[in-house]
């Protein structure tokens, strides 16, 4: 069986006016965009299907191989694409800066992200709300299932280590992260200037556009709409370049 000469990319649903809410799956497709990569999205509730129980993966255009983590693909259809791939004409110091900005967004920054939807009252009542809707969860099983998501993550958030923090400290951390992109990309369009974007363009855009899309007054998003406009401008450029679908429906 083939995937109908496409990868297809298996995806958290979206809502609040992106295609997934998870940064990651928002990357990949913000990725396979700007590649010009064919494929098309399946869109996935539970990650326990996944190979590694994260989403996303791809599925190749064979039907059958899979590669999970957006990295991995994205490292592997980098590799396949040669001259073509979005990094190919970058330099190792380069390659260098965007895997230590990616690090610091993924690896850090994210997890602000996840505090703030998912403990943070404000955040989590939204959050509670769009699992349950794009789940299509029954009114009388969400109030099961989602505190049990809820405590998962929080021992996730304690794993890492910032959960184990007061909000206010979590959330000047994520400000300083905030900062610190901000002041890499200065003004330019894109991450490496130029006139084409890189894989982290794809990055900054998932994570970035996840603060600013979220409805409600999220500490990082407020940063960013008061202190860096750069940021904001950066993402929502990019949102309109790759996402002009999603503008015809924001203004409906
Ligand atoms: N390093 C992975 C991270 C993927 C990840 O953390 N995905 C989250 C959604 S944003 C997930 O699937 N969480 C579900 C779970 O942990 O059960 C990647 O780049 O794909």
């Amino acid at each position: 069986m083939t995937n109908g000469g496409c990868i297809e990319l298996v995806s958290f649903p979206g809502g609040w006016g992106i295609v997934s809410n998870s940064p990651f799956c928002l990357k990949l497709d913000a990725y396979l965009r700007m590649s010009g990569i064919p494929y098309k999205m399946r869109l996935c509730g539970d990650p326990r299907t996944a190979p590694k129980g994260k989403l996303p993966y791809i599925v190749l255009e064979n039907g059958t191989d899979m590669i999970a983590d957006s990295g991995e693909c994205i490292d592997f259809l980098e590799e396949r694409s040669g001259a073509q791939g979005l990094d190919a004409n970058l330099t190792e110091d380069q390659k260098a800066d965007a895997l230590c900005v990616r690090r610091t967004v993924e690896e850090h920054l994210y997890w602000v992200m996840v505090y703030s939807r998912w403990v943070d009252p404000q955040g989590w009542n939204h959050m509670y709300n769009l699992v349950k809707e794009s789940a299509g969860l029954p009114w009388f099983i969400a109030p099961f299932i989602l505190p049990r998501i809820q405590k998962k993550v929080i021992g996730e958030l304690h794993g890492h280590g910032i959960g184990r923090h007061d909000p206010d400290v979590i959330y000047r951390m994520g400000r300083k992260d905030v900062d610190a992109i901000s002041a890499k990309l200065g003004q330019r369009k894109f991450y490496f200037g130029g006139s084409k974007p890189t894989t982290i363009d794809a990055c900054l855009y998932g994570t970035l556009i996840g603060f600013l899309k979220c409805p409600w007054d999220n500490v990082i998003k407020s940063h960013l709409l008061e202190n860096h406009t750069n940021l904001v401008a950066y993402a929502n450029a990019l949102h309109e370049m790759y996402y002009p679908s999603m503008q015809d429906s924001e203004k409906k």
